[in-house]
């Protein structure tokens, strides 16, 4: 690879991203990632060993990444630093110099980046998926680890903070959230977080997808961080999220999409805290956000890729590669549509003449709402069952790890030791399996469904009872399905589909 006339060897290159991937497939320009320290770990650019090029297919303006990071950055909120790139791929005896393209370049969330925006690299950094609102799983850090990702093993000190700050923005009582959550994180930067989001209508964070940001617990200061990633779908930008008109409409003061967000919710019943929420949207709109400023920072923009933007789309329709896929029909708002409607819609709703748009997910979380909280479907059952059963942490399940752990869960539910239990004390004491000695979530845990589906595979002689073997071998269907050789063994996705197969919503 050649940066400016500078010659890397022996990089690494992949592709990356999920539904911006898999939309683009047929087109030779995708979002990869670049590592310069692949084979030399003393290779860099200008001391950066990874680069993010993000292609933009979702965005026809190509600038969102660009626009978005730079207005978190500008509001206070810690964010990656972007530029541009224009490149060009040989392959000897197929491209010869071939157009990819316009790429934005975000900088790696890394022990540098921490580094740089937090004076020290230590501290726990997770990117949450499936997590809104600091979800409360219980004080069993093995049902964290999938949901808040965290990019190291954390220490047993750091899962305690975590797991308590969970448990104290969703089941700490009145008091005792007003009195410490002050001392959880800093309210003003989550509120400045919120705010960007909300002005640039970026719904696919933890707004409403909830996925795409980072959470960081700083080491000296015990506190959290909310900072953002993956931008490209920002300014209404959202396929998913509803009709443009009512993106650029979206509430200032309910920018989640859930009925309940308990973080920004209680935040919000806090009269000085809301205060200063709003004091944060009028500082931004009267400024940075103003209609007159973005207009002037996305000319700017725009004229430092215009030409890049052009032989991007002329290379593009020269390879008769579709461009922008429009998913379910979705055309995104143009930039500067987006700066006047959006700004006409901040001004109703702060003069009171507009209540703003609500976004609402069809069902409870939307996509990634089997992972949520208060909502344990079949999906969170077979997680349980994957993180409990796999003892040696291959990330496979065995018959015996599947039944060892079937057989405990009994041992746990049948308190009394009869040896047998009967359907109501099953659905009752299912919880207790799942959450052996710990602080269990509330909600229902879990949903009616998933308990009696369970049970029914149970009871295959349908007498009301189980016993242990019962319930031992109640999954063995999803390994006799799969392979009859006592080796069988399931991997996430054959557990998920089987447990799919098995209990019916
Ligand atoms: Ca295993
Ligand atoms: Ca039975």
């Amino acid at each position: 690879m050649t940066i400016n006339g500078q010659r890397l060897n022996g990089i690494g290159v992949r592709y990356k991203g999920n539904a911006s991937f898999n939309l683009m497939r047929g087109s030779l320009k995708r979002n990869m990632k670049i590592k310069l320290d692949w084979t030399n770990d003393d290779q860099s650019y200008k001391s950066v060993e990874t680069l993010n090029l993000n292609a933009g297919g979702l965005d026809p303006s190509k600038l969102r990444d660009a626009f978005s990071y730079w207005l978190f950055q500008q509001a206070g909120v810690p964010a990656p630093r972007t530029t541009f790139a224009e490149l060009t791929l040989t392959i000897p005896g197929r491209f010869e110099k071939e157009t990819l393209g316009l790429f934005t370049i975000v900088e790696q969330v890394n022990k540098s980046f921490l580094n740089d925006r937090f004076g020290s690299k230590k501290g726990l950094l997770m990117k949450p998926e499936g997590i809104a609102s600091v979800e409360f799983h219980g004080d069993d850090w093995r049902f964290y680890a999938p949901l808040y990702r965290p990019d190291d093993t954390p220490t047993a000190v750091q899962t305690r903070r975590v797991m308590d700050f969970a448990h104290l923005v969703n089941h700490g009582n009145e008091q005792e959230f007003r009195d410490s959550i002050a001392s959880y994180f800093d309210v003003d930067g989550f509120l400045r977080f919120i705010a960007v989001n909300t002005l640039i209508v970026n719904l696919d964070t933890l707004l409403a997808m909830p996925q795409n940001y980072y959470l960081h617990l700083g080491r000296d200061t015990n506190k959290f961080v909310f900072f953002p990633w993956d931008l490209d779908i920002s300014f209404a930008g959202w396929p998913l999220g509803g009709k443009p008109a009512d993106q650029m409409n979206l509430s200032l003061i309910h920018p989640h999409s859930s009925d309940e967000h308990n973080l920004i919710d209680r935040l919000f019943a806090i009269e000085p805290i809301k205060m200063k929420y709003d004091k944060i949207i009028r500082e931004l709109v009267d400024g940075l956000f103003s209609r007159e400023q973005l207009m002037k920072k996305f000319d700017e923009l725009e004229k430092t890729v215009r030409d890049a933007r052009k032989r991007d789309t002329t290379a593009v329709k020269a390879r008769n590669e579709r461009g922008y896929p429009a998913p379910f029909g979705f055309q995104p708002p143009g930039i500067r549509e987006f700066i006047d409607k959006r700004s006409n819609s901040i001004e109703r709703q702060l003069n009171g003449t507009e209540t703003g748009y609500i976004f609402k997910h069809g069902r409870p979380g939307g996509r990634l709402g089997h992972l949520a909280n208060g909502n344990f479907g079949r999906g969170r059952l077979a997680m349980h069952i994957m993180i409990q059963a796999d003892i040696n942490e291959d990330q496979w399940v065995t018959k015996e790890e599947l039944h060892t752990m079937l057989g405990e869960w009994f041992d746990s539910m049948d308190r009394e030791k009869a040896g047998k239990i009967n359907k109501a004390s099953f659905i009752k004491s299912l919880p207790d399996a799942f959450f052996q000695n710990s602080r269990k979530p509330t909600g229902r845990i879990p949903e009616p469904y998933v308990a009696e589906g369970l049970f029914t595979l149970a009871d295959s002689d349908k007498d009301g009872i189980v016993t242990k073997k019962d319930l031992t071998t109640s999954l063995n269907r999803l390994l006799e399905k799969k392979n009859p050789d006592e080796n069988a063994k399931l991997n996430q996705r054959s557990m998920m589909i089987g447990i799919r197969s098995l209990i019916r919503h």
